[in-house]
């Protein structure tokens, strides 16, 4: 075992645990099933990493010290409740996963130095699908991945080796993650072939793993399946015969996999095949596919991440942030029961700051789904370092106004699904640190309440270490990360500026003049993008009124996001008294000095931390501090040569 593999379930590495002998040492198991057998046996590897020994098993409850697990449907689906006395710890879930995410949660806080006496504690999730979706293909690479090769395939195949994926799901399901899609949403030529014969006895194999971990298993599917598959000449949803190819390969499906969870759909986007070939809207895509999985339970999700991808930029009036809510709200109410719209957490693409996705509140006769993206594609790669919970718990906490004062979006939505940060690197994440954010993910959409520094705290004490001041110094790394990788790259939410394609580091008009439709419309003059109703694209009228009059106008419009909603002179005078040209110039300096600061604070750490954890992320806090002073650098000088205007404090930039 290895601490850096472990992550936060390193049961013992630190701190004394006296409670393993007064409460592990006895198991009574009053309940039984295929995932209390794993919350059981999680007790058993604690147990035995802790003290070397196995505890006993008992039939009934021992007042001399034992751990009691059972079911009691009171407490509701994934719900539990913890109950510590001097005698006994007992466990009770609403269903068997509600008693593995009880045990988890002691064993995570108990050996994160909590004392087991404050652990009395009764949960339930605030909804029902809490999905991760893997961006793996399987030829072993994952799109966007930054911690290694997938642990899911290797050489087209999916692994036959299970113990990695085994832990994989014991680590998801420690935070109570329920749904997984195993496979990249760019469905290519040998994945379009998973919901055959030829994959589904393997990829059967990973559904039980998971399931034993109370973990349903998704496929990513390729809407022109039929046409590649079995040669038809038609995709088209409405096609009889593409409707009943459909309904069999469901059969065939659960065949194999009994508790399939459905189909995740990315479809007209990007490339992709979808409805729109044949003249068909998504409501008629994804209600085909829903009709052929609805007779075994399952599910379709279907993206909303719909935009072109082929935008002349030399026409101003097209405005990707409004593509998604003009593709799907003229659809709400059209889509089946078991169809779930994912929507993601903003109208672009992930950035380290933008406005949330109109489309929350506004489809309020469909299935949400909140996607959000663990795996650091334009926040840092695993490289610099950025704890994404603030930014998430933002999106959640942000008040439509659809239905009136009070309408946030975590009210909005049915689950989240988060695209997986984890590779086959020894720590799973890259750079452990980034373990924080696939921890928090889990933990947020079970409790959407809870605060950043909360889960934080806990995950620095579990995966890290449990010594008070240390761990509090990390954790207010952690949670300034987001703000000082933010106050290095692009300003003021106008986003991009990152290298093609790559998306590290920093090219201010690597995509200026591209087909993508991400924009910052920098002259001599000013910058920002319109998307005003009165002078711009007409983005604001997409939100309920009063988000749309915020965002409408200049002065009321929150700041951090000013130039994703307008386009402004470098004189422009913020709230803070500044110009915007010296906004940024004094961001760019600060944030460049702050990365410098982390790396020093974490090295101040050198003898308080684990070696080998210390050292991963002391290679990836050096690698940021350039990448950095890289971000300023350009940033100021593309700035000063567009503008001409000096910084008023004489700061060095390079004209
Ligand atoms: C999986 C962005 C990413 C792509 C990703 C896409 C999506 O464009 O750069 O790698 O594709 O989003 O979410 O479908």
């Amino acid at each position: 075992m290895d601490r850096l593999y472990d992550c936060w379930l390193a049961y013992g590495k630190d701190s004394s645990m006296k409670w393993a002998e007064r409460y592990l040492s006895r198991l009574c198991v009053l309940s039984c099933g295929r995932v209390i057998s794993s919350a059981a046996k999680e007790l058993e590897t604690a147990y035995e990493r802790l003290t070397g020994n196995i505890p006993e098993r008992i039939s009934e409850p021992f007042s001399g010290g034992c751990f009691i697990l059972r079911v009691n449907e009171s407490f509701g689906d994934g719900g539990y409740s913890i109950s510590v006395s001097d005698e006994s710890v007992t466990v009770e879930g609403g269903d068997e996963n509600g008693v593995l995410y009880g045990v988890f949660r002691f064993l995570i806080l108990a050996s994160g130095g909590y004392s087991p006496e404050s652990l009395n504690i009764t949960e339930k999730p605030c909804y029902h699908l809490r999905m991760i979706d893997q961006w793996d293909n399987a030829d072993g690479t994952v799109e966007r991945g930054y911690s290694g090769a997938s642990i899911f395939y290797e050489k087209g195949c999916p692994v036959s080796d299970m113990n990695r994926l085994t832990d994989y799901a014991r680590l998801l399901s420690s935070v109570g993650i329920n749904a997984i899609c195993i496979n990249n949403v760019n469905v290519h030529k040998t994945e379009t072939l998973f919901i055959t014969e030829e994959f589904l006895p393997r990829i059967g194999k990973i559904a039980d793993i998971f399931g034993d971990y109370g973990i349903k298993l998704y496929l990513s599917i390729n809407f022109a399946a039929p046409m590649e598959i079995d040669g038809l000449t038609t995709a088209d949803p409405l096609d009889e015969r593409v409707i009943n190819w459909w309904k069999n390969m469901a059969q065939t499906i659960y065949r194999h996999i009994p508790d399939f969870g459905g189909f995740l759909v990315k479809a007209d986007s990007e490339n992709r095949p979808g409805p729109h070939t044949y003249g068909r809207d998504h409501a008629e895509g994804a209600n085909m596919l829903a009709a052929a999985l609805m007779p075994f339970g399952g599910k379709v999700i279907w993206r909303c991440f719909v935009y072109n991808c082929h935008v002349d930029w030399r026409d101003r009036s097209t405005d990707r942030a409004k593509a998604a809510y003009d593709n799907f709200k003229p659809l709400d109410g059209k889509f089946g029961d078991n169809v779930y719209l994912q929507i993601k957490n903003g109208p672009m693409d992930f950035q380290i700051r933008e406005a949330v996705s109109p489309l929350f509140g506004a489809m309020s006769h469909t299935n949400c789904l909140c996607e959000l993206q663990i795996t650091q594609e334009y926040t840092g790669q695993q490289i610099d370092l950025c704890y994404l919970v603030p930014m998430w718990k933002e999106c959640l906490d942000f008040d439509t106004y659809h239905g009136g004062e009070g309408s946030f979006v975590k009210r909005n939505i049915l689950g989240a699904a988060g695209v997986s940060n984890v590779g086959n690197d020894l720590c799973w994440t890259g750079d452990p640190l980034a373990g924080a954010n696939l921890y928090g993910y889990g933990r947020l959409i079970f409790d959407p309440g809870l605060s950043a520094e909360q889960i934080a705290e806990e995950w620095v004490r579990a995966a890290v270490t449990s010594h008070n001041e240390t761990a509090d110094i990390i954790c207010r790394m952690l949670l300034s990360s987001r703000e000082i990788y933010e106050s290095y790259t692009s300003p003021l939410g106008v986003g991009w500026m990152v290298t093609p394609h790559y998306h590290y580091g920093v090219d201010v008009d690597g995509y200026e003049y591209s087909p993508w439709g991400t924009y910052h419309y920098s002259d001599r003059d000013g910058m920002g993008v319109d998307r005003t109703k009165t002078t711009g694209t007409g983005y604001t009228a997409q939100y309920a009124p009063h988000n749309e009059e915020m965002y409408e106008n200049a002065s009321a419009c929150p700041e951090e996001l000013l130039l994703f909603f307008h386009h402004l002179p470098y004189t422009y005078m913020l709230k803070s008294g500044k110009t915007l040209i010296q906004h940024i110039y004094d961001s760019h300096f600060e944030g460049a000095e702050r990365a410098e600061e982390l790396l020093m604070r974490w090295r101040s750490l050198k003898d308080k931390l684990p070696e080998d954890i210390y050292r991963e992320a002391e290679v990836r806090l050096e690698k940021q501090v350039l990448n950095s002073r890289q971000w300023r650098d350009v940033i100021n000088t593309y700035y000063y040569r567009k503008s001409g205007i000096d910084d008023i404090r004489g700061r060095k930039i390079y004209k």
